[in-house]
């Protein structure tokens, strides 16, 4: 047998393990794994490194199958490489409920799989992240135990989306030289040619964000390998357009936007089996191509070995450090840092805006968090997200810990994703709270793969004043409190912003956004207590002896607009608590009795948040009062602002006192 034939069967049984779990599932995309088995090929036969005995080894390439509706050459070839997780009976099992092998990669469902993809271009995305952390750990640790590429394998589809223009401007301005994408260049999307939308000459645009690029026949081994190799070398990120034909192999379908998104169907199996000399049955791939593939799965154990070998070498504070940060764990100083802190600001009582309150926060944690790595999408000094720790990352020099993302809010939460999804560091981002919606699928994967990346979101309410309604949230504490496992936080003064800052960190398992406020807010918390008030999410901040009449629940800012109508209330006879409510998600995972305890059973029940009434009911019922937003916002001063829309203590003590008829 040739190289070439070998090379041919190996990709084959790429091919045909997809046909064939397409076709069992009935469900599914043939076309690209079809197209793209002889890029595969080459990179996992001869470049990647890895292990698949040790599948989260530190120092291993990251493959990202940005092009996620392809899942079928991921599953295919982490089976046939030998990764435990995916037998054959996985793969029989493709997109059927509870198997590893889900529609489209799902991080965390088997070792293997770096990211989940599906959202095209979010990959992409991604792996833009995990280069960047690869470079800031090799800066850390050294090259002996840092030094690996990133792989991504694209469609058309990851660059039509905006989300690569983010990525790619950012990874060529940052010279990530080992990010190699590979473009599988097969002109076809689901509406048929690329060229009916699209007419971008992809290499040039690549090229003039700073990228090498180079062009291959995407069904040539010794092409793709040559090319990789080239990219490996170059000092810049590297685009490979690969030119490939999807459903490569299919008599009548390929090429054409047939084999997207629906199995072959019996006939065309069978002559794409007899076309490309395949005489086997379904799933059944011959011993001596399982054994080559079996044979490129160990291909990486030595280099393994040898890394091991480095890291036992490496002094003992190094190792332990290289693994706390690994595993995630939070270093040994970190509770005490936050509770001096806290017993500082219990004494001084200051009055700041939260997202000042924020870096005087962030300042603290810096100092005792060397993984966190920080950045704003050009706001730097309004989020308030650069402290005196973080100097700024910059091409040549990764020491940094402050990343000028530009104005990218997409680009940068797909690469804080790609960058926790590494390991080793904890990204924080600023950005205005309206942008979250610039943002919003990055997060919502972030959530969906348990990513702990915290965004920092300030400007968050009408409170920012004169930039006017299209820069102030409305409906986003709505929106973001509806993606499940994100914690949504709005502390209402810099103690609470302490308190969240550390539930954030603490919060391993998934995302949060701190919404922070422009204007300054007074200190609330006025005793120290050990306890974090804000981990069950909400808390009583004054209470009543008496049975109170009146409950108010706020967050953020008007919480001190609550604690202004509890002291006219009072003066006028009435009994009012204050609850304070900085995360929604955090106090529906309390027991019952604690919440029913919270809300308590006063007859009048009032919620002030300068946001809609979107998800208060659940604290104040259909029958009570929102003092809110109903509508955009307008510019202005932003204390003529809250008179305006009616978000006041004297509106709040109006309210109250009509429903008591008082
Ligand atoms: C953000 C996003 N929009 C739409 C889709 C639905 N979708 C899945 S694949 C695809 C076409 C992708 O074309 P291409 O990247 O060229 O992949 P190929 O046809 O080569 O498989 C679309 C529109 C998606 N997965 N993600």
């Amino acid at each position: 047998m040739t190289d070439l034939d070998k090379h041919q069967r190996m990709a084959n049984a790429i091919r045909f393990l997809a046909i064939d779990a397409v076709e069992k599932a009935n469900s599914g995309h043939p076309g690209l794994p079809m197209g793209a088995a002889d890029i595969a090929t080459v990179l996992f036969t001869e470049f990647l490194k890895f292990d698949p005995t040790s599948p989260n080894w530190a120092d291993r390439d990251r493959f990202v199958l940005s092009a996620g509706h392809g899942s079928m050459l991921l599953y295919g070839l982490l089976y046939l490489l030998g990764y435990e997780d995916f037998s054959l009976d996985e793969l029989k099992n493709f997109r059927q409920l509870g198997a590893r092998t889900a529609g489209h990669p799902e991080y965390g469902h088997g070792a293997g799989i770096e990211t989940t993809t599906g959202p095209l271009g979010q990959g992409l995305g991604n792996a833009v992240g995990m280069a960047i952390a690869e470079r800031l750990q090799s800066n850390r640790f050294g090259e002996n135990l840092v030094d690996h590429y990133t792989y991504v394998l694209a469609g058309d589809g990851c660059l039509m989306e905006g989300i690569s223009q983010e990525a790619l401007s950012l990874a060529g301005h940052l010279k990530l030289n080992k990010l190699i994408v590979i473009w599988d260049n097969n002109g076809i999307s689901i509406d048929g040619k690329v060229e009916i939308t699209d007419s971008t000459d992809q290499q040039a645009r690549f090229a003039a964000s700073g990228w090498n690029t180079l062009s291959v026949d995407g069904h040539d081994p010794v092409a793709i390998s040559a090319a990789i190799r080239q990219a490996q070398a170059s000092d810049r990120p590297t685009l490979i357009a690969a030119k490939t034909t999807i459903g490569f192999g299919a008599p009548n379908k390929s090429g054409t936007a047939k084999v997207h998104g629906s199995p072959l169907g019996a006939e065309e199996i069978s002559l794409t089996r007899a076309a490309l000399n395949w005489p086997h049955e379904a799933f059944e791939v011959p011993s001596d191509i399982l054994d080559a593939w079996r044979i490129a799965g160990l291909r990486s154990a030595q280099a393994h070995k040898d890394w091991q070998k480095r890291f036992a070498e490496a002094d003992a504070e190094t190792r332990a450090e290289f693994e706390r940060r690994n595993r995630g764990d939070l270093p040994a100083g970190f509770s005490k840092a936050v509770l001096d802190y806290k017993k500082k600001l219990a004494d001084e009582q200051p009055t700041m805006a939260t997202r000042k309150a924020s870096e005087a926060v962030l300042t603290v944690i810096n100092e005792v968090v060397p993984e966190t790595i920080g950045g704003s999408a050009d706001l730097t000094g309004s989020n308030n997200t650069k402290t005196s720790q973080t100097e700024p990352v910059i091409p040549d020099d990764f020491s940094g810990r402050y990343i000028h993302y530009g104005i990218r809010e997409h680009g940068m939460a797909a690469a804080m994703n790609g960058m926790a999804l590494h390991g080793g560091l904890i990204p924080y981002s600023g950005g205005f709270l309206i942008f979250s919606d610039y943002c919003r699928p990055s997060i919502r994967l972030a959530a969906l793969m348990g990513q702990r990346v915290i965004h920092v979101m300030t400007h968050d309410s009408i409170g920012l004043g004169e930039d006017g309604p299209t820069h102030q949230p409305v409906e986003h504490f709505a929106a973001l409190r509806a993606i499940p496992n994100l914690a949504f936080f709005r502390p209402a003064d810099i103690t609470e912003t302490l308190e969240c800052w550390q539930l954030s960190l603490e919060n391993r398992d998934g995302p949060s956004v701190l919404a922070l406020t422009r204007q300054n807010l007074p200190s609330l918390r006025k005793s120290y207590e050990e306890d974090n008030l804000c981990a069950k999410g909400a808390y009583v901040l004054i209470d009543s002896d008496d049975d109170a009449a009146v409950t108010i629940f706020a967050t953020g800012s008007e919480v001190e607009i609550a604690v202004d109508a509890h002291k006219d209330l009072s003066a006028a006879g009435i009994a009012v608590r204050v609850v304070s409510v900085p995360s929604f998600e955090l106090f529906e995972a309390q027991s019952d009795d604690y919440k029913a305890a919270v809300i308590g059973n006063s007859p009048v029940k009032i919620a002030v948040e300068a946001g809609i009434r979107m998800g208060w009911d659940r604290f104040i019922d259909s029958d009570g009062i929102f003092v809110g937003m109903s509508g955009f916002g307008a510019s202005g001063p932003y204390k003529e602002l809250y008179e305006h829309f009616g978000i006041t203590a004297d509106a709040v003590v109006a309210a109250a006192k009509a429903k008591l008829s008082v």
